[in-house]
């Protein structure tokens, strides 16, 4: 029973960073100068297309590292949308595949704040007392505008006033909230759109039957100048100077133990060098 069980019980141990939310940061200013302390809990970031594999790749990590706080994206505040009496009113993710135009804006006011909320939050507790504790999250505020904010901006569907707004309230966050929704590194998982196609399709996610492959296309470009060629104009020198590890992962990981391993030695590496 114990076995049958374990994933599940595996997720909710990498859930814990959301769900103990005190508001207090434990990060040292160490974090913007690369300097080293016992105490700061290193941040990170696993960043990638839709369907590169960033969840089976978080959830295999999950077993290699138990000790780490691993934090999945919050896609079903997006699919279930709560009123104010936390009744389920509504499936942001399907409208804003239904009707980008209309949904993308209000699509990125709530994906950013439920990632500042997860990247401001105090790490939990049994983090506190590791050595060298360490909490990774699937994609990050930095993520959300300059790959996908940025790419619905460019298709039309952000409009000039909508843009500009939006890079406004997300430069005041980043100012105020700098320090603590800093990351210490990012981990790129690299896959061409056609292998990122092929997986979601494979996944079939009701909300995402939609999404074409020039969408992957436009996406992949935009992870590629933000973090290879560095051509995106990223305002904030801490985001410019974080540390990056490219995994590429077209190759099959998931079933394939040694692939799997092989990769997660390689953030290990990352780690312990940051
Ligand atoms: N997947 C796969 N092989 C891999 C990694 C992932 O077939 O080596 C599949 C996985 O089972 C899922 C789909 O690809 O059905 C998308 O993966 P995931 O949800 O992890 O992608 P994400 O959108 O989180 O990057
Ligand atoms: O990402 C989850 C889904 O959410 C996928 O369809 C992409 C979408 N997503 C995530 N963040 C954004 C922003 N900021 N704008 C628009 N769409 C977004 P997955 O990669 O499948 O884990
Ligand atoms: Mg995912």
């Amino acid at each position: 029973l114990y076995k049958s069980w374990r994933p599940t019980f595996r997720l909710l141990l990498c859930r814990e960073g959301r769900e103990h939310m005190a508001g207090v940061s434990h990060r040292s200013s160490s974090a913007h100068t690369g300097a080293k302390s016992d105490k700061t809990v290193k941040k990170l970031s696993v960043e990638g297309n839709i369907a590169a594999g960033k969840s089976t790749f978080l959830r295999l990590l999950c077993s290699a590292q138990q000790e780490w706080s691993l934090v999945a994206e919050p896609l079903g505040k997006w699919q279930h949308v709560r009123s104010a009496s936390h009744r389920d009113v509504d499936n942001l993710l399907q409208h804003l595949y239904a009707d980008p135009s209309r949904w993308s804006y209000t699509f990125q006011t709530l994906s950013c704040m439920s990632r500042f909320k997860a990247q401001i939050e105090a790490p939990p507790e049994r983090l506190l007392q590791l050595a060298d504790p360490v909490q990774i999250y699937e994609r990050s505020v930095y993520s959300d505008r300059f790959v996908f904010a940025k790419a619905l901006s460019e298709l039309g569907h952000l409009n000039e006033m909508e843009w500009s707004l939006y890079q406004d309230w997300h430069s005041f966050l980043i100012e105020e909230f700098g320090k603590r929704a800093a990351l210490d590194g990012i981990i790129y998982l690299r896959a061409t759109p056609g292998r990122c196609f092929e997986r979601l399709q494979k996944r079939a996610r009701k909300e995402e039957k939609t999404v074409t492959q020039d969408y992957l296309v436009k996406l992949h470009d935009q992870h590629e100048r933000w973090l290879i060629e560095k051509t995106t104009d990223v305002h904030f020198q801490h985001i410019r100077d974080t540390p990056i590890l490219v995994l590429d992962v077209d190759e099959e990981f998931e079933d394939d133990p040694l692939v799997s391993e092989q990769l997660s030695n390689k953030v290990k590496e990352f780690v312990d060098s940051l």
